[in-house]
């Protein structure tokens, strides 16, 4: 792709737009950035982008700007059906995501991980596995690092590990991943994807362009990803914690073990009892990255000892705080339905589950056998609370709280030694906060803050 004097137009101003526009900038491209922030908004960003001399469109997206571009390159959170785009595409104009671009000028070979949950931990840890093995490796994408700032780091003889979202794998044409792993496809994402269908296609993108020579890891023990295999046209792996499978990794008398192929003799790797990640998702995590990392040649003795000593990825299912007998946990990233339940089903009962924030077109009645099961009370939160509240009634006790502070306000008066208390909100959190890590943050620093205080107090009585 020869970017040198062309006319390039990036969308969106976040992580992803500014790590392109400084790119494409060194690459010799004519670049302007359109963002509908105003320029107050955008005072952090905009000084080192006029200093690179790229042009600036704040407080929203012309459609003269977009109309005159040689290519147009998209940041995730910006939906392809936003007008200007939808008018760009019409007269031509090739639109191409942040990862497309980065994947146009990587080096190295690329293991990709997709999935509706899971995917950073199983990234983060697939990024010890090889950094361990002692292969040059770097860890990016949806995790929080753009792809297109690790280009210049890449290295032809090592492995670029990156957690790919839907959003990312809807703008890439040529992308194409050495080892691609989808985790689990479950409802996320429908207020952008419009359906289930669309969200499916979406995350199948990741395998369009591997061959025979490439490498699927899929979840047997899921529906969506077993249909996936019918349309792949690369060697498939499974991973599976109910049952064996014909090539890849799977539970074999409390250990995890792997099978090359159908013929091959099991090689055992870890047993369970080794793994510190709490529940069966997490398992399943384990699981598929022992699956890539074993495809990517890297010994047992590697694998088993990084797996071994990994802990919880912040704000996943992290353990923040034990007060009066009640354990805290921050699981500010369960943005969905399926991550909740996965959440709860991590406890035996006594959950006190903190709910809400902004819908995404979820349907919340699915946590009514959960809820019953294992939760002593809900505390809803958020733009989304009126809708949970309706879905989940009869389900569960629920207390209104609709912020934060006092939803761990009331959690902490009603539950008992033993109990938990849990955030996993199944909304994305871009009502009341910056983003998830920023929710997951403002629940820590009140929990600790609470610690703090019955701390003093037990030293002032
Ligand atoms: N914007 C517009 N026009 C629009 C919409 C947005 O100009 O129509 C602007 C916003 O004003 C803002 C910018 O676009 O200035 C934000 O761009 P972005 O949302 O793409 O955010 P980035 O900071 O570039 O972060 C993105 C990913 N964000 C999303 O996919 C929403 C980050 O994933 C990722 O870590 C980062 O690139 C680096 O690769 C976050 C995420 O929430 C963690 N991902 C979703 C998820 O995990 O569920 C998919």
């Amino acid at each position: 792709m020869e970017l040198k004097g062309k006319k390039i137009l990036v969308v969106g101003l976040g992580k992803s737009g500014l790590a392109s526009a400084i790119f494409l900038r060194s690459k010799g491209a004519q670049v302007t950035v359109s963002d509908v922030r105003s320029v107050e908004a955008l005072a952090q960003e905009l000084p080192a982008l006029l200093d690179a001399g790229v042009m600036v469109e704040a407080g929203g997206h012309g459609l003269l700007t977009f109309r005159r571009q040689d290519w147009i390159v998209v940041s995730p959170g910006v939906p392809l059906d936003t007008p200007e785009l939808v008018q760009a595409r019409g007269f031509g104009t090739p639109v191409i995501g942040e990862l497309e671009l980065a994947g146009r000028f990587l080096r190295g070979n690329v293991l990709a991980i997709t999935g509706s949950n899971g995917k950073t931990t199983t990234t983060a840890l697939c990024g010890e596995i090889f950094r361990a093995s002692g292969q040059p490796t770097q860890v990016g994408g949806n995790i929080g690092v753009p792809v297109i700032s690790q280009v210049a780091q890449s290295r032809e003889d090592g492995w670029n590990v990156l957690e790919v979202s839907s959003f990312q794998l809807e703008t890439i044409v040529d992308f194409h991943p050495k080892i691609a792993v989808i985790l689990n496809i479950t409802p996320d994402h429908l207020d952008r994807h419009g359906s289930m269908e669309h969200y499916i296609a979406a995350k199948e993108r990741i395998f369009s362009n591997q061959t025979a020579d490439d490498f699927l890891v899929l979840n047997a023990e899921n529906a969506e990803t077993q249909q996936a295999a019918v349309r792949a046209h690369s060697q498939i792996f499974w991973f599976s914690s109910r049952r064996p499978a014909r090539q890849g990794c799977f539970i074999y008398q409390d250990a995890i073990v792997w099978r090359a192929n159908e013929k091959a003799a099991l090689e055992p790797v870890l047993p369970v009892s080794e793994i510190s990640l709490k529940g069966e998702h997490n398992l399943e995590n384990v699981l598929a990255a022992v699956c890539a990392a074993k495809l990517a040649g890297i010994s047992v003795d590697v694998i088993r000892k990084v797996v071994a000593e990994f802990r919880a990825v912040e704000h996943r299912l992290e353990f923040v705080a034990r007060i009066h007998g009640v354990e805290y946990y921050n699981d500010s990233k369960a943005t969905n339905v399926d991550a909740t339940m996965k959440a709860i089903a991590a406890f035996p009962g006594g959950i006190h589950l903190i709910l809400g924030g902004k819908d995404k077109n979820s349907d919340y009645t699915l946590l009514h056998p959960l809820l019953k099961e294992r939760v002593r009370a809900v505390y809803t939160i958020g733009a989304a609370a009126a809708k949970i509240e309706q879905q989940i009634a009869g389900a569960a006790t629920v207390v209104s709280c609709q912020t934060l502070e006092r939803a761990i306000e009331q959690a902490a008066t009603h539950a008992q030694a033993g109990d938990v208390v849990l955030l996993a909100p199944a909304c994305s959190s871009f009502d009341q906060f910056e983003n998830y890590e920023h929710r997951g943050r403002v629940f820590k620093q009140l929990v600790l803050a609470r610690q703090g205080l019955e701390a003093w107090q037990n030293v002032s009585a």
